[in-house]
């Protein structure tokens, strides 16, 4: 394909981003399936803000720590609030996609002990944050989405820097670490859609390195 017509495809990214496209769709079915067991032990929930809001996408973990949220703030914790047992372990499958994901990426090396699940349902958002409870920001972030197709929010290190629209679509996956770890970024309202896999529904999972 001559340069111009392959310039089509380029998508220009912030440095530290890569966007991974279709990298976990051969594993789709067997993530599901992971998940789906994750959650009848780990019921997916929607958690309370510090401001005493609900989130309209509904979370569970797996890993050595969970991402939880509440009144008293945000953190990782290493039992399910819900229930009061660990989270259940990482899959294998789920780490090893991961580390293979952060070393396409060219972060060598990525030890990942969290794992976020979030699920949208239409109109369920995720407002634009920073991935900030982590204790090693040295590693980076590693984003899974499955089914329905959401609009990723990226923009810079000050919540005023403009953002990058970005399309997820099943299987792809996003990693970002190095100089845009600390990025803000959050997904637009999620439009209404029939996946043929996961229905009205969208999955993301975030691998990361919560823990010293
Ligand atoms: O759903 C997504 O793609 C992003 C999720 C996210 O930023 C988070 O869980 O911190
Ligand atoms: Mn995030």
């Amino acid at each position: 394909m001559p340069p111009e017509q392959l310039a089509l495809f380029a998508e220009p990214l912030p440095e530290g981003v890569t966007i991974l496209r279709g990298f976990a769709l051969s594993q789709a079915g067997a993530i599901l399936a992971e998940v789906e067991r994750i959650g009848e032990a780990a019921p997916f929930r929607a958690m309370q803000v510090p401001g005493g809001g609900t989130m309209s996408v509904a979370m569970t973990n797996c890993g050595a720590a969970g991402w939880v949220t509440d009144l008293r703030g945000y953190r990782y914790s290493p039992a399910d609030p819900l229930t009061g047992q660990p989270w259940p372990d990482m899959p294998a499958l789920i780490h090893d996609l991961a580390v293979r994901a952060a070393d396409a990426a060219g972060f060598e090396g990525f030890q990942p002990d969290a794992c976020l699940i979030n699920r949208y349902e239409p109109g369920a958002r995720m407002g634009l944050h920073q991935d900030r409870d982590e204790a090693d920001r040295s590693a980076p972030i590693v984003s899974v989405s499955l089914g329905l197709s959401a609009t990723f929010l990226f923009g810079g290190l000050k919540r005023s820097d403009p953002q990058a629209r970005i399309a997820l679509n099943h299987g792809d996956v996003v990693v970002w670490g190095g100089p845009a770890r600390m990025a803000y970024h959050g997904i637009a309202p999620l439009k209404d859609g029939l996946h043929p896999e996961l229905g009205r529904l969208r999955l993301n999972l975030t691998i990361r390195k919560a823990l010293v």
